[in-house]
């Protein structure tokens, strides 16, 4: 089989385009609505076709598409598994999915497992940003290119062919900014960090911070990893509350899930989650929403776990030959409790 990849040339195209491209995102996300999270990948590009007429075009029925999760921490991690295996099956794309159970070392065995079997493109959410640089360097010597999943890893450019995501860094600042409204510029702060070297846990720690700078009399009094569990997050903030009982202001939380565990936490203590602690997190799954609705959380900074369409369309055009952004980010949003009642029902996780 030809591949049409060749991650040289490739990445020589896409290191002029990610300027403009990022300009053009940034300004998608700020016209964008709450409702609108679905960015085709085809408004952010016009791709060259380089093969016309001397190859036939691969469609979604001949592909064959690893994807190596990594592993089911939260509510949005399910539906992000959801959406890829759905987006495949509504697509007629052979799917073969592998699940690392929150262990790198099973992710780069999967990676491995699905260069064996030639896989035409491997999509993958590393479950650290660091450690990945030998066995991406086996997938390009394979001629195998690898699209990132909503989490980043720290490789030189040439290792993979597009990351499809969040602005991480944006989600903290916006946390950021929303606590610093609920709190009036002023509180002690305990922060539920996510994974431990995560895209995610590591972009929406300094985001945050680099909006507190503007808010000398906020404090982070505590800061810990929750690891993005519910469970974690419940024990991280009994102890915390332990530790500084009613002296804490405000919680921030990396996801949903951990505020969730911690919203626990605060009423076993006997305080009330989003009056006496205010609560902001990131996700917007339907559970922040209900805690919403029950006022105990008090703002839920979006970060889309629906990739399933744009991951496999960006596949089909790295088959085909087609230049694609280096970046993909998702469109996203930030809701409140005012809000809450009417968006609930059309929320899909
Ligand atoms: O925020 C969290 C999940 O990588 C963006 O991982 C994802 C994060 C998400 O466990 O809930």
């Amino acid at each position: 089989m030809i591949k049409h990849w060749d991650g040289k040339t490739q990445g020589s195209v896409l290191l002029k385009v990610p300027r403009v491209l990022f300009f053009l995102a940034l300004f998608a996300t700020i016209l964008g609505s709450w409702g609108c999270t679905q960015q085709p990948v085809s408004s952010s590009v016009s791709p060259p076709d380089s093969h016309l007429g001397t190859t036939a075009k691969k469609t979604y029925e001949d592909l064959i598409v690893g994807y190596a999760q990594l592993g089911a921490e939260s509510d949005w991690r399910s539906a992000n598994t959801i959406s890829i295996k759905e987006t495949a099956e509504q697509l007629g794309v052979e799917l073969r999915f592998l699940d690392a159970q929150q262990k790198q070392e099973n992710q780069i065995q999967a990676v491995r497992k699905l260069i064996i079997q030639k896989v035409d493109v491997i999509g993958i959410s590393p479950i650290v940003e660091t450690g990945w640089d030998s066995v991406f360097q086996e997938a390009k010597q394979a001629g195998i290119p690898i699209i990132l999943v909503d989490r980043r890893a720290a490789v030189p450019e040439d290792l993979y062919v597009s990351y499809l995501g969040s602005d991480f860094l944006e989600e903290g600042r916006n946390a950021a900014r929303v606590l610093a409204k609920l709190v009036n510029g002023k509180g002690n702060i305990v922060e539920l960090v996510g994974t431990i070297d995560s895209a995610p846990a590591n972009d929406r720690y300094t985001g945050f911070r680099e909006i507190l700078k503007n808010y000398p009399k906020m404090q982070i009094i505590d800061s810990e990893s929750g690891d993005f569990t519910h469970a974690r997050g419940k024990e991280v903030m009994a102890a915390f509350l332990e530790r500084y009982g009613n002296k804490i202001t405000a919680v921030y939380a990396h996801n949903d899930d951990m505020a969730l565990g911690a919203i626990e936490a605060i009423q076993d203590f006997g305080l009330k989650p989003g009056t006496d602690i205010k609560i902001v997190s990131v996700d917007a799954a339907r559970g922040a929403f209900e805690a919403m609705i029950a006022g105990e959380l008090n703002a839920t900074i979006e970060c889309n776990p629906l990739l399933g369409p744009q991951f496999f369309e960006l596949a089909l055009k790295v088959v085909n030959g087609q230049a694609i952004p280096k970046w993909v980010p998702s469109l996203e949003s930030i809701f409140f409790p005012e809000d809450a009642g009417k968006i609930l029902p059309t929320r899909k996780y």
